[in-house]
């Protein structure tokens, strides 16, 4: 039985930030930083903060701009952290909403009614809580049926929620199954870091899976899925339930993102250059069969390289097209935003590739053909 992609959803929060915006809020931290150390600097007992730069952003990573939950508070240097009010129970909470949202979009391109779908997987970098899954209340917000579940595998997400979601309407579990990528990054995001505080921005997608004989014309066969994991602790975040039980070491730097980039650069090209080499071989594709590449949005040096050892050739924006000037890194979500904005102009039969690869490491590859 084939399994397809019948459609996506997309959604933003409305606050938009600029690279200029963002480098002025840090270049004020790091010059109010140095005022107050001023002493120990000069005595070289404390080392000063540098500035950050716009041309070193675009030039290093190809980020532009970004959407942002909350700029004011993230921008505010006397804060920056988003300011997001907690919720009571009764409401829906921020994450599900952000999903819903998403979901809804799809579910509506699809011509889908929720009560069709039977199974709900929420899967993202950072989950709000730990229970109840917000799988389950995306679930009966939407009035899905079926089942619930969150995963957690940073940037890959996604792409290994689609795997599961694909192996649960082929083994007959459910005939439609909804993935939902709610990636609020900037809630656990150092703003005070010059490494990372313009890499990621805030978006949720949704992705629709379905037995390919109910899916709406036009959508997207999946023709394989292979995931791949390799532990590294160069992207690391150590937040977690278990914090509150050492007080000494519970705000650390390290309760948020930190990231070696340079070595991630080295070590995820290759290996996602390969592990693509070989599903491709698997699945008996050519490179020349490849439509389009949509890979997972981390930096545009990383994934021309990738594009490169895949097609032999350097990749046009047409063959790999890049959404990071537009929404920065949105962790699980990268890929699928280039899904959804650049595969309209595809025809019947062309083939493509979503790529997602990060944290763990992990990567994920599906293959996809567009149906008449
Ligand atoms: N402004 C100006 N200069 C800077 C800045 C800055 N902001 N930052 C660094 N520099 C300087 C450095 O000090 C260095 O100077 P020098 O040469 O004098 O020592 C110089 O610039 C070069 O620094 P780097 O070598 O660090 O710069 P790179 O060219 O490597 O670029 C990048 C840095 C952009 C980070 C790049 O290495 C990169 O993108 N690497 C890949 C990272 C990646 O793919 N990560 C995946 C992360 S996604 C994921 O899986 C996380 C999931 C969780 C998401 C949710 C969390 C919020």
């Amino acid at each position: 039985m084939t399994v397809a992609i019948s459609a996506t959803g997309l959604w933003t929060p409305t606050d938009s930030v600029t690279n200029a915006e963002l480098v002025a809020s840090y270049n004020a931290y790091v010059e109010r930083y140095n005022a107050e150390h001023a002493e120990e600097i000069a005595a070289g007992a404390r080392p000063a903060l540098l500035p950050s730069s716009v041309e070193f952003i675009e030039k290093a990573s190809g980020i532009k701009h970004r959407y942002m939950l909350d700029k004011a508070g993230s921008l505010d240097v006397s804060r920056m952290v988003p300011r997001i009010p907690e919720r009571p129970n009764s409401e829906l909470s921020l994450m599900a909403e952000a999903s819903v949202n998403a979901a809804r979009q799809a579910l509506e391109s699809a011509g889908r009614d929720p009560g069709d779908i039977g199974a709900v997987i929420c899967s993202c970098s950072s989950l709000q809580r730990p229970y109840p899954a917000l799988a389950i209340e995306v679930q009966n917000e939407l009035g899905a049926g079926g089942f619930g579940y969150d995963m957690n595998v940073a940037c890959s997400s996604a792409t290994f929620a689609i795997q599961n979601a694909h192996d649960i309407v082929k083994a007959g579990h459910a005939r439609s199954a909804l993935v939902v990528n709610p990636e609020l990054t900037t809630g656990h995001l150092n703003f005070r870091d010059r490494e990372t505080h313009f890499i990621f921005g805030d978006a949720a997608v949704a992705i629709l899976v379905e037995r390919a004989d109910v899916a709406p014309p036009g959508a997207w066969a999946i023709l394989g899925t292979k995931l791949k994991t390799q532990f590294s602790n160069n992207i690391r975040n150590n937040f977690g339930f278990l914090n509150r039980a050492d007080e000494a070491h519970r705000d650390d730097p390290d309760k948020l993102i930190t990231q070696q980039g340079r070595k991630v650069f080295r070590e995820v090209v290759p290996l996602v250059s390969e592990m693509i080499l070989q599903h491709m071989a698997e699945l008996e594709l050519k490179p020349s069969d490849m439509r389009r590449l949509w890979l997972h949005q981390a930096n545009s040096n990383m994934n021309r390289l990738i594009a490169e050892r895949v097609l032999g050739h350097e990749a046009s924006q047409d063959e790999a097209p890049t959404v990071l000037d537009v929404y920065g890194n949105t962790a699980g979500a990268g890929s699928i935003i280039a899904f959804h904005s650049h595969r309209a102009d595809l025809k019947t039969g062309d083939k493509g590739l979503i790529c997602s690869f990060g944290a763990g490491y992990s990567a994920g590859s599906i293959f996809v053909q567009k149906a008449a």
